[in-house]
């Protein structure tokens, strides 16, 4: 064995470091170079254009309910002030929308979907989540991308609270997926053992949606 055949150097070794690099069979948020920051078939915008089903409800923070569901050891049943006391956490992120818009460095403040899923402890069998909205909006993803670190239930951008036309009082905020799978005025997150469609998923979008594989449509 010569000398440069150390651990660090075997073919192995190289091959997995390159994987590392590339995030070969990564699932989930992979990082890339600054290059690489536009999605394909992407385009930058600077302004934030509102994309709904057309009906935005009004809901006050009186009234306002944020409900877990399914597979989880603790159901819970969130006033906005319950909401409040958890903890406050601040993400930035990139929104990436399927059709094809993309916006940088986007402020968000809220609970993140960690320390809300560490109330509910889901149950060992939970994979996939269902969140429902005030519009009836659904959407579906695996549990772990739910439980991304980046994602957050917001309640405020850019310092300011979060607008209705937006998903004010609180939206979901998924950064690594289409922003379809971004529920706005979120009311109930559902832990399931199975993949169950959402409304666009139902309507040929994509299961998943991760844009940097461009899955915009089912047959992607
Ligand atoms: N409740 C609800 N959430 C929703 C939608 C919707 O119609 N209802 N539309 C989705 C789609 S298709 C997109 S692109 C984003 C748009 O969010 P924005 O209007 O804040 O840009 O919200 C997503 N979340
Ligand atoms: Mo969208």
């Amino acid at each position: 064995m010569s000398d440069d055949q150390t651990p660090t150097d075997s073919k192995l070794t190289r091959s997995k470091r390159r994987w590392a690099e590339e995030g070969k069979f990564l699932t989930g948020r992979i990082s890339r170079p600054e290059t690489e920051r536009l999605p394909p078939g992407q385009h930058l915008v600077k302004n934030w254009p509102v994309l709904d089903l057309g009906q935005q409800p009004i809901i006050s923070t009186d009234t306002w309910r944020l409900e877990v569901r399914g597979l989880v050891e603790t159901p819970l049943d969130l006033t906005w002030m319950a909401f409040h006391a958890l903890q406050q956490s601040t993400r930035v992120t990139d929104i990436h929308c399927v059709t094809t818009w993309s916006r940088y460095d986007n402020k968000w403040k809220g609970v993140s979907t960690r320390d809300l899923l560490d109330q509910a402890t889901p149950k060992p069998e939970a994979h996939y989540v269902m969140l429902t909205s005030y519009d009836g909006y659904t959407t579906n993803m695996p549990l772990s991308d739910f439980a991304a670190e980046d994602a957050i239930l917001a309640t405020s951008w850019e310092g300011s609270p979060l607008t209705r036309d937006h998903g004010g009082p609180m939206r979901l905020v998924v950064p690594h997926l289409y922003f379809w799978k971004s529920a706005k005025w979120l009311r109930r997150i559902e832990l399931l053992g199975g993949d169950a469609a959402g409304f666009w998923e139902k309507n040929g979008y994509h299961m998943y949606g991760d844009p940097w594989r461009e899955q915009r449509y089912s047959g992607d």
